[in-house]
């Protein structure tokens, strides 16, 4: 059976990537995309998300979630589209006619314990999900999630951008005993892309490494913030954390949120204590196969 999977995402461009990669890889099944405000409005992470799959003509449902994070508030001006200036076809598709909290329930019920979600997004619509049907708990098998800084943030010095935009929301998911993988910045920086590497891409030719170029290079345009040819490709790196999990080393500890301190909402606090295993809520990537990386990604989409 191929593992049933819902990606909760908010293209994005390394959303982008990471979708473009999950439609190649054979072995899944996708049920679905929710999409959540984040790196823009939830109507244009909508728009993308159907854009994306028409552009690589992939047929599954896409469904809009949640328009503000739980308790605050994230205005984004709808001229903002998060995609940079990378072309995509106009889809003519409609939105699943279901919101996204149903949908994660009823797929979770219909796949009896064996449901899986990728989270490359603030983490709302998962809590959402939590706080209405609290019995879901035990019907998921897993969250790999791409988020958190264990080092450095990158929208403050302390908070990576999913758990700064949603940081309640990221606590109900962290204390809900589903197992957690979390997909931290500090190894999704690692495993960066080039120019060399989307040269690669281009010289494939078909319609995946194409699109995957242009948006390399949009990322490419927007920040070079790290290292002058570093192309970031975060939510990627998550996905295929799930699918490769041989490529990531990883370490259980406990993890907790900062919700109340202003300064540094969203931070991670990690418990470097020796407790009980049993009291780790989750594991976290400590390091990533580089190399295998990027080469699991070339032989995906070339
Ligand atoms: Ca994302």
């Amino acid at each position: 059976m191929k593992r049933p999977i819902i990606i909760d995402c908010d293209p994005g461009l390394d959303d982008a990537v990471a979708l473009i990669l999950a439609h190649k890889v054979e072995d899944i099944d996708v049920l679905g995309l929710t999409t959540i405000v984040g790196n823009a409005s939830v109507e244009n992470t909508s728009r993308n998300a159907l854009n994306i799959l028409d552009t690589i003509g992939w047929n599954i449902p896409v469904i809009k979630g949640a328009d503000q994070p739980i308790g605050r508030e994230r205005k984004l001006p709808n001229k903002r589209k998060g995609l940079g200036h990378v072309v995509l076809q106009e889809s003519e598709r409609e939105l699943y006619n279901i919101n996204a909290v149903d949908f994660i329930y009823n797929e979770a019920i219909k796949h009896n314990g064996q449901l899986e979600i990728l989270a490359i997004g603030p983490m709302t619509n998962i809590a959402n999900t939590l706080l209405k049907y609290p019995d879901i708990k035990k019907l998921i098998k897993a969250i790999t999630f791409m988020g958190g800084a264990t080092g450095t943030g990158n929208i403050t010095p302390w908070a990576e951008f999913n758990m700064y935009v949603d940081p309640h929301a990221a606590d109900i998911v962290f204390k809900s005993s589903i197992p957690l993988t979390m997909v931290a910045l500090d190894v999704t920086k690692r495993a960066f892309l080039t120019l060399e590497d989307t040269d690669y891409f281009l010289s494939c030719n078909n319609i995946h490494s194409r699109l995957f170029a242009d948006i390399l290079l949009a990322i490419h345009k927007r920040e070079c913030l790290w290292r002058e040819d570093a192309i970031e490709i975060h939510d990627a790196v998550a996905f295929i954390a799930m699918i490769l999990p041989e490529i990531i080393k990883k370490k259980k500890f406990h993890v907790s949120i900062e919700t109340n301190n202003k300064g540094s909402l969203g931070s991670i606090l990690l418990d470097y204590r020796n407790i009980p295993e049993s009291d780790k809520n989750m594991d976290i990537s400590v390091d990533i196969d580089v190399e295998k990386f990027k080469s699991s990604l070339k032989k995906l989409v070339c």
